[in-house]
């Protein structure tokens, strides 16, 4: 009993540190080997790696000195912000600080003081790292919680954000939203976005000071109430599309778009009752990094995973040098418990010699060749170790062969040349008269139109006789009286019976003579 006990004790920390180890060293039938697994880093304070922006410039109090007050001491303003002076200063810094007993330490805005003009602060958190939440976003606002605000957030270092959670006392009216619960949305609806009213509303500042981003209460949406079923979690995390994504961030913003009011309206003979106080952020979360770590360090200014299973890169996000014979993959929470490392694979290690410098994942034995050769190379590449380029695709020769711009379109030019296809430096064959690497431009004495054609007359060889201009190498416009295609050939000449009328009498009498005809047709005239 004792025994089972003591094993029990020993077994417990690697059942329940899910995912938490890379490798281990175990024997086999086959003598001691490496086995890996997926793994990943451990949840960690986040706020201590962040770095905090506040806007607009002028929104933090203090500068100049400026006095407040409480919604509860609404009459007795006597508090002062003085940002010169380190015990009255209220600078950003103190939404990330620990938190001693007893008194909050905070960040403060400027009061309303522009009041009906709204007040507006953002507040952002960038880590330059992919973080993946594993608790509430846990905001505490010191003097009444804002009436309207809103969480976004960003994938991609703040390129491009979007809406993250609503917050206000009537939704509806703020947003055009209704107003929902996170307890209330379904497993398909886990990661939906949504306006909360449950964090907005007045109950005295020091009764509820917290406005939360709820991602217990989505997790416990598949791994129940305790998160217990932690199992079903990452079942989920691997199939549903966009939900792994959904917990992922590298910035957070808040942007407070009314502070606490502290009854139904603005008292605007009391504006100084009216700003924002933040004395903490608490974001709960693990560097991503994609299964194939279980350490994340601080170094240079920025978190960065460290990795195993050959992979490299902030986020393990990639295979390193040598080890591409096949693509890259993140490691995967299945199959429960351990997962699968998906580790990289040095080349000729895989598929038995066969390498496919990472642009195909399976390779396939030809019986009657007796090779073994990638199939379904990808990144434009072909060849039985994809090394080459498809036709139409050319080396490119910055790159290396296991790069996944390895291959460069031609892009030749559909009319001036032969075909699609190129030589090693991307020059294209032409058509005759085209010229330039991808033939869209035209030989010394040929003119573009549609296609290269010589030209018809020019300022040097092919000038246009008699006083005839050249248009666009494409023909000579020739002066009344000349024709030919240089306007070479005078029209009397070519109709000697019209010699000393002009052009013009030569129309008239010709109308006249068709006119007469046609009379005499008509038996009008006897001629
Ligand atoms: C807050 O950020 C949003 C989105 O980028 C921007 O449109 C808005 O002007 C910012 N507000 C302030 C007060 O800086
Ligand atoms: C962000 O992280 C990358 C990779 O660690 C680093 O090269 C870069 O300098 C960091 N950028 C900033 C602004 O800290
Ligand atoms: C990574 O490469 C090393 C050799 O540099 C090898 O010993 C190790 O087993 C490889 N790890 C994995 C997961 O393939
Ligand atoms: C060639 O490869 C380099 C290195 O990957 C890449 O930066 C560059 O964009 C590629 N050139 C083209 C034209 O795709
Ligand atoms: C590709 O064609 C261009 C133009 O004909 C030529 O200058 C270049 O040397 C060729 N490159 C190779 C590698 O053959
Ligand atoms: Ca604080």
């Amino acid at each position: 009993m004792l025994y089972l006990v003591a094993l029990l004790l020993h077994c417990l920390p690697l059942a329940m540190g899910q995912y938490d180890i890379c490798k281990s060293w175990v024997t086999t039938d086959d003598g001691p080997s490496w086995e890996f697994y997926a793994c990943q880093p451990k949840a960690m304070r986040m706020k201590d790696y962040v770095t905090v922006r506040v806007d607009p410039a002028g929104i933090t109090c203090g500068d100049p000195p400026e006095r407040f007050c409480t919604h509860e001491n609404p009459y007795l303003c006597s508090d002062e912000c003085d940002a010169s002076n380190p015990d009255l200063a209220h600078p950003p810094k103190l939404m990330f600080d620990s938190e001693d007993e007893g008194l909050a330490t905070y960040w403060q805005s400027v009061t309303w003081r522009r009041y009906p003009e709204p007040l507006l602060a953002n507040i952002t958190l960038s880590w330059n790292k992919s973080i993946e939440l594993t608790d509430d976003i846990v905001i505490t606002f010191e003097y009444g919680r804002p009436t309207i605000m809103m969480l976004e957030k960003s994938l991609d270092n703040g390129r491009t954000w979007h809406p993250y959670q609503y917050y206000a006392d009537d939704c509806m009216e703020a947003f055009s939203m209704p107003a929902r619960r996170v307890r209330d949305l379904s497993t398909t609806s886990a990661n939906r976005v949504l306006c909360t009213e449950e964090y907005s509303r007045w109950a005295g500042s020091k009764k509820e000071k917290t406005v939360r981003f709820e991602v217990r209460d989505r997790f416990a949406i598949f791994a129940g109430p305790d998160l217990k079923n932690m199992d079903n979690l990452y079942t989920r995390l691997e199939s549903a599309k966009g939900l792994k994504d959904f917990f992922t961030v590298t910035d957070l913003r808040m942007r407070l778009l009314r502070p606490a009011l502290g009854g139904t309206y603005v008292q605007r003979e009391n504006l100084y009752k009216y700003f924002y106080a933040v004395s903490n952020i608490e974001v709960t979360g693990r560097c991503k990094c994609n299964l194939h770590a279980n350490l994340c360090t601080f170094k240079e200014g920025s978190l960065q995973c460290e990795c195993e299973h050959n992979t490299t890169g902030q986020d393990c996000g990639k295979c390193k040098k040598n080890f591409r014979s096949r693509s890259w993959r993140a490691g995967s929470y299945l199959p429960l418990p351990n997962g699968s490392p998906n580790a990289c694979a040095a080349a000729g290690s895989a598929f038995g010699n066969c390498e496919c410098y990472g642009h195909s994942n399976r390779c396939s034995y030809i019986d009657f060749l007796n090779v073994v050769t990638c199939v379904s190379c990808k990144h434009n590449t072909r060849g039985q170790h994809c090394q080459h380029c498809r036709l139409g695709f050319y080396r490119n020769s910055s790159a290396e062969l296991d790069d996944e711009n390895v291959c460069i379109e031609c892009n030749c030019n559909q009319i001036g040349s032969m075909h699609d296809r190129c030589n090693e430096t991307g020059y294209c064959e032409c058509k005759e008269g085209a010229t330039g690497p991808k033939c869209d431009d035209c030989l010394p004495n040929y003119y573009w139109r549609q296609g290269c054609f010589p030209n018809v007359c020019d300022d040097e060889l092919l000038l246009c006789q008699n006083g005839g201009t050249c248009y666009q190498n494409q023909r000579c416009i020739c002066p009344v009286g000349f024709k030919g295609v240089l306007c070479q050939q005078s029209r009397c000449e070519a109709d000697k019976k019209d010699c000393n009328g002009g052009p013009s009498v030569h129309g008239s009498l010709g109308t006249i003579l068709l006119g007469v005809l046609a009379l005499q047709l008509r038996g009008w005239v006897d001629l």
